[in-house]
């Protein structure tokens, strides 16, 4: 009877570690399908766009969320209501009080942030930025859009190339302090000193701050200022949305041509109807797909900034860090009226 009980409880003990140990295996399993850290918790990111209410954010949220779904994480999303640096400090302030793992920020002044960026960084919040860069001191890795001297001498050329190469031109961008288009807009200048653009003036360069009604009023000013302008390029979906409504209300679109970075959804009916015949961008989805990989790999301590640095960005396949602290979006697409039916965003 005493051997009958004694086996018994060894098979009872026995049964019990059997049941532990699969419980085991099966959390691992868990965290494998999640690929996150955090004890299959993932990590928690909050993109904090330039401002709300304008649609190419609101794709990048839609990439980050298709990222973070494959990695197990969680998203959070908020921005200032206006593209404005102190606005957005007192966001990043607030986000950072949550406590999340990574911030993932598109800038809208590189300096004014700054602070922000660094407190984060010491309450061990990482930054990652995308579309408009930070200070390089603020953040770690910043997904870039397509290189930013392509994007300026794209532009140029899609001008230049429907006025024979000369005449009047501004540019009607976004706010003064945004570093993408202010980066950009080097590049146009730069891209104006050659040979080919010389007899292409640009004869100013107006802010819209990434408001309808602002980029509507200055548009309407360049026309009116400007009687021989021949081409506005607006490096900005908001500017050029609200610039291609001015020309063609005006029935100026054989006298002006109008070019930039446009959202296909915003400029389709203007491209279909003539008025705007190239514009360009990217696909924002995917930057916000390529930012929220970014901030899992430096969570995760697999990318530091370093140059030469690799991580695999799910469908965008392994990026490489360069010596800016920089990935990029390969693809500037240009839009005409032959293919702008090909892109739905
Ligand atoms: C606006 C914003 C954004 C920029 C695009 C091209 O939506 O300024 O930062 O990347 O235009």
């Amino acid at each position: 009877m005493e051997r009958t009980k004694r086996l018994f409880g060894a098979f009872a003990l026995l049964l019990v570690a059997l049941v532990f140990a699969l419980a085991a295996c099966g959390g691992d399993d868990d965290d494998d399908e999640e690929g996150a850290g955090g004890e299959g918790e993932g990590y928690s990111l909050y993109m904090i766009p330039k401002n709300v209410g304008n649609p190419v954010f609101d794709l990048a949220n839609k990439g980050m969320q298709a990222a973070a779904k494959e990695l197990g994480d969680t998203t959070q999303f908020n921005g200032p209501a206006e593209a404005d640096p102190q606005q957005q400090v007192q966001v990043i302030n607030s986000a950072v009080a949550q406590g999340p793992d990574a911030l993932i920020i598109s800038a809208n002044d590189p300096d004014a942030i700054l602070p922000a960026l660094q407190n984060a960084r010491e309450k061990d919040v990482e930054v990652v930025t995308f579309d408009s860069d930070a200070n390089p001191e603020g953040r770690t890795v910043f997904a870039s859009t397509p290189e930013a001297q392509k994007v300026g001498e794209t532009q140029i050329e899609m001008c230049g190339s429907q006025i024979n190469y000369k005449g009047d031109i501004a540019i009607l961008s976004a706010t003064p302090t945004a570093t993408n288009q202010n980066t950009w807009i080097k590049f146009m200048k730069e891209t104006l000193e050659q040979d080919k653009y010389k007899n292409m003036k640009l004869v100013t360069t107006v802010y819209g701050n990434d408001d309808p009604t602002k980029s509507t009023e200055e548009a309407q000013g360049l026309l009116q200022a400007y009687r021989n302008l021949k081409c506005i390029i607006a490096p900005t979906t908001v500017g050029i949305a609200a610039t291609a409504r001015v020309v063609s209300q005006q029935n100026a679109c054989k006298r002006v041509v109008v070019t930039g970075l446009g959202l296909p959804s915003e400029m389709r009916d203007f491209v279909k109807s003539g008025c705007v015949k190239k514009n360009a961008l990217w696909s924002f989805e995917d930057l916000g797909y390529l930012a929220a990989y970014a901030a899992h790999a430096v969570v995760s301590g697999e990318v530091s900034g370093e140059e030469g640095e690799s991580f695999e960005a799910g469908k965008l396949g392994a990026v490489t860090v360069d010596a800016n602290g920089a990935v990029y979006l390969p693809e500037l697409l240009v839009f005409t009226p032959q293919n702008i039916d090909k892109y739905k965003f």
